[in-house]
């Protein structure tokens, strides 16, 4: 449901709060860290102590940027720091998780388990691994989570400076593949709201700017392009590239663009022996029913599997055996 008409949760979760910390996926996106650091600004604003826990070592080009940029503006932390800054009473911390809802992708186990009261700000849907004890403010129909928290900065009349409204815009854009995909007149309406605070779109080209090496590595990806029954776009690397998660759902993105494709698989190298799959969907196709099959998981739209000590060969084998299946 929406975050507008789920505020009353929000705000009695945050009222009752003395100090709260914000957390997004492992992996930070663009779309992680501005919800976080959008969310943060409310805080600030509403004030409250708050902090960003960030467990990730290193970081994609733009978040890396972001950070930089606004490095000594917004109080990070680690997992190893929680205990120094939790409030004497526990029941006046608050743990907010943005852009994910499962156990398995946080940035910090230990927050979970230290932390009681949670609260999920979240467009991905909810599956077996969903954290159980949160409030949830799941809006699977939002873009992203940097739409619900723009929604939340237009109902409470937050300032935010026009760089952090670029920041949010980014995380719209990112998400959207460029107003693409999963992209609602609400989308555009935030994407308006945010552009009046002074969001510049020049800005966000800036933030999302590649690595030309890391473009061509994906561009070979798209040599070997397979259909199955004419709608799902299929492709693998070669064992010699170890490719980062990111790449290939890029990858997976790319592959929807093209002509009857419903879905996507991309099959590569992330590890020295691991194997990974990314997979996309334009929503017709259920892609999280064939990775749960592979041991992975994910939803309609967006899911991944890995795989230990195998082949690509062997893992393309069994994906195809499964899609085949699915397409009878
Ligand atoms: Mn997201």
């Amino acid at each position: 449901m929406s975050i507008i008409k789920e505020r009353r949760k929000v705000m009695s979760a945050i009222r009752k709060a003395k100090t709260i910390f914000l957390m997004g996926h492992r992996d930070l996106d663009l779309d992680a860290i501005g919800s976080c650091i959008g969310m943060y600004t409310l805080l600030k604003q509403k004030r409250k102590k708050c902090y960003v826990i960030i467990d990730d070592k290193t970081h994609e080009l733009g978040v890396e940027k972001v950070l930089r940029e606004l490095e000594g503006c917004i109080d990070i932390i680690k997992s190893e720091d929680i205990d120094k800054y939790l409030y004497p009473r526990d029941n006046k911390n608050l743990l907010i998780i943005l852009d994910t809802n499962k156990t398995d992708l946080v940035q910090s186990k230990d927050a979970l388990k230290k932390i009681s009261n949670k609260l999920i700000i979240d467009h991905h849907e909810l599956g077996k691994t969903t954290i159980k004890d949160a409030v949830i403010i799941d809006d699977t129909e939002a873009s992203s989570a940097c739409e619900m928290i723009t929604q939340l900065v237009e109902l409470f009349d937050i300032e935010l400076e026009s760089y952090y409204a670029t920041i949010l815009l980014a995380g719209i854009v990112l998400d959207t593949n460029n107003f693409t995909l999963k992209t609602k007149p609400e989308t555009f309406y935030s994407a308006y709201y945010l552009s009046s605070l002074g969001g510049s779109a020049k800005k966000v080209q800036y933030l999302l700017k590649q690595d030309v090496t890391e473009y061509t590595e994906r561009q070979k990806l798209l040599a070997g392009i397979e259909t199955i029954n004419n709608r799902i776009a299929f492709t693998k690397a070669t064992p010699y590239t170890v490719y980062r998660r990111e790449d290939l759902a890029k990858v997976a993105d790319t592959l929807l663009f093209f002509n009857n494709i419903e879905a996507s698989f991309v099959i590569g190298k992330i590890g020295k022996d691991t194997v990974g799959i990314s997979a996309r969907s334009l929503g017709n196709f259920d892609i999280g029913r064939v990775l749960e099959k592979l041991g992975g998981g994910g939803d309609t739209y967006n899911g991944a599997a890995k795989f230990e000590n195998t082949t690509i060969s062997k893992v393309e084998q069994e994906l195809k055996d499964i899609l085949k299946k699915e397409g009878e």
